[in-house]
């Protein structure tokens, strides 16, 4: 099983004049675990470009990296896996385009979609978002912990909470059943992407180890 313990959700709106792969270096340093590459904006060519770069470090490092959404760039660059939401390619298409090597993680936003997950041979869920966030537009409203923990008390996928997680709440996060979080500014709006990396991940750490006791 991947480590999800810190998965660094990029975006290239944050990081000013920096180098995306640069960036991300210093994130992997820190401790980050996985890596999304999440492009919203860019060419077809810029994204698979930025990928390949980022494949190379993410290869050299030993970190999985997966592709937000689009399953052509992913199969291009040979990365790790693909992340899809709800009005992305259907699960099961993912699956057979991709095969079972490869990870495929599926963003859920409500419980009743989780539910429709159990049967799906996804990797993990991406809980969608915990809290409020500014980050991603045109999302659902917060699941808050009580929605993750619902979600934790029936799936059989390993959780990774995503939206408005910090140092302040992380380790709630896990404390209520997810694997890892996934972070977007905690890291990449950070001047210290490796300093706020090493944090996140010394919480995180701590709350897995006490619930492995
Ligand atoms: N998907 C759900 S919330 C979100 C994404 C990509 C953005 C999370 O960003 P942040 O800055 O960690 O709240
Ligand atoms: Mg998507």
């Amino acid at each position: 099983m991947p480590d999800y313990t810190l998965y660094l959700v990029t975006d290239t709106a944050m990081i000013g004049s920096r180098d995306l792969i640069e960036v991300v270096a210093q994130a992997i340093e820190g401790g980050v675990s996985m890596v999304q590459l999440r492009e919203k904006t860019a060419s077809t060519r810029d994204f698979y470009e930025v990928a390949l770069r980022l494949r190379q470090l993410t290869q050299a490092k030993g970190i999985p990296l997966i592709i937000n959404d689009r399953l052509d760039i992913a199969l291009a660059v040979e990365a790790d896996g693909l992340h899809i939401g709800q009005q992305d390619l259907p699960f099961a298409v993912a699956r057979h385009l991709l095969g079972d090597d490869k990870i495929i993680g599926l963003s859920v936003e409500t419980v009743e979609q989780a539910e429709a997950a159990q049967h799906l041979s996804v990797d993990y869920l991406g809980v969608s978002p915990v809290f409020n966030t500014t980050t991603k537009a045109d999302i659902a409203s917060p699941l808050g912990l009580a929605g993750l923990q619902a979600i934790a008390s029936f799936t059989k996928h390993p959780l990774v909470g995503i939206g408005g997680i910090d140092q302040e709440n992380a380790a709630q996060v896990i404390q209520v059943g997810a694997q890892g979080i996934a972070v977007v500014s905690a890291i990449m709006a950070s001047l210290q992407p490796k300093e706020a990396a090493q944090q996140l991940r010394t919480i995180c750490e701590a709350q897995l180890k006490i619930k492995n006791l």
